[in-house]
């Protein structure tokens, strides 16, 4: 079995793109699965569900999500061997920017729109910067120029990555990204032992305990103050 590993920011069309490509992995007679990974709420499973394919849901609640990935992917990949899958795609809604699920040798698809902004590229993080193909959607909606230096914005934070348009809607793109995506010849047993490409952030302070008090005495742990100066 092959793993996939999508992540993006919230609505950038991470669900779209895939059911389209699935589309074309199925007509090739190939197993998919999917595991997608939120925090509070999410309907994708519904939808994956709906092109006949085994799906499980995660929901992270209080803790980030790319930490609950990255505490549940092994997990995941049992069950996508026990479910004989070739592919089996995660798809992890990226909410804090900090974090990315990516694994070391496993492919990783970052999902960014190009209604996002310009400078959403630079403040996404390892999630954009250590993908190994970066698909941007929503093309149909921008102009011509906006999608050039959208695209050039993206290179620009990671200049190693394959580039790919995809229209969420009407599926263009998503047989050439189904083709870059599986190999065949990849099987992964288990991540035992394997890597994330990128440490996540150590970020234990009293909130992420519980506290919800304000004030300087309430505050322990990793602690850091804005800089705001004298003026
Ligand atoms: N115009 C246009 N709309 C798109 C495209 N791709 C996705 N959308 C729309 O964008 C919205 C969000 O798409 P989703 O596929 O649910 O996005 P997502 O990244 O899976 O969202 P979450 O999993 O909730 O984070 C939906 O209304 C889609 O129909 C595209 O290429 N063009
Ligand atoms: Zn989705
Ligand atoms: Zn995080």
């Amino acid at each position: 079995m092959d793993l996939i590993t999508v992540s993006g920011p919230p609505s950038s069309g991470k669900t779209s793109i895939l059911l389209r490509t699935i589309e074309h992995f199925k007509q090739r007679g190939l197993h998919v699965g999917v595991v997608k990974f939120d925090c509070l709420f999410t309907d994708d499973d519904v939808y994956f569900a709906k092109l006949d394919i085994p799906v499980k849901k995660g929901l992270s609640g209080s803790l980030c999500p790319d930490h609950y990935f990255v505490s549940n992917i092994e997990e995941v990949v049992e069950w996508g061997n026990n479910q004989n899958l070739d592919i089996l795609i995660t798809e992890s809604a990226g909410l804090c920017n900090r974090c990315s699920p990516y694994i070391k040798d496993i492919k990783a698809v970052c999902v960014i729109d190009n209604l996002s902004g310009i400078n959403t590229p630079k403040k996404i993080g390892p999630m954009l910067k250590s993908a190994d193909i970066v698909v941007i959607t929503k093309g149909d909606i921008v102009s011509q120029a906006e999608r050039e230096v959208f695209t050039m914005k993206v290179q620009s934070v990671n200049p190693k990555a394959i580039i790919m348009h995809v229209n969420g809607l009407s599926g263009q793109g998503a047989y050439e990204l189904s083709t870059l995506i599986y190999d065949k010849d990849k099987h992964v047993a288990t991540l035992e032992g394997e890597q994330l490409r990128y440490p996540m952030p150590s970020a234990l302070c009293s909130y992420c305990l519980g506290e919800t008090r304000i004030g300087k005495k309430h505050q322990v742990g990793n602690v850091r103050k804005i800089k705001l100066g004298d003026s």
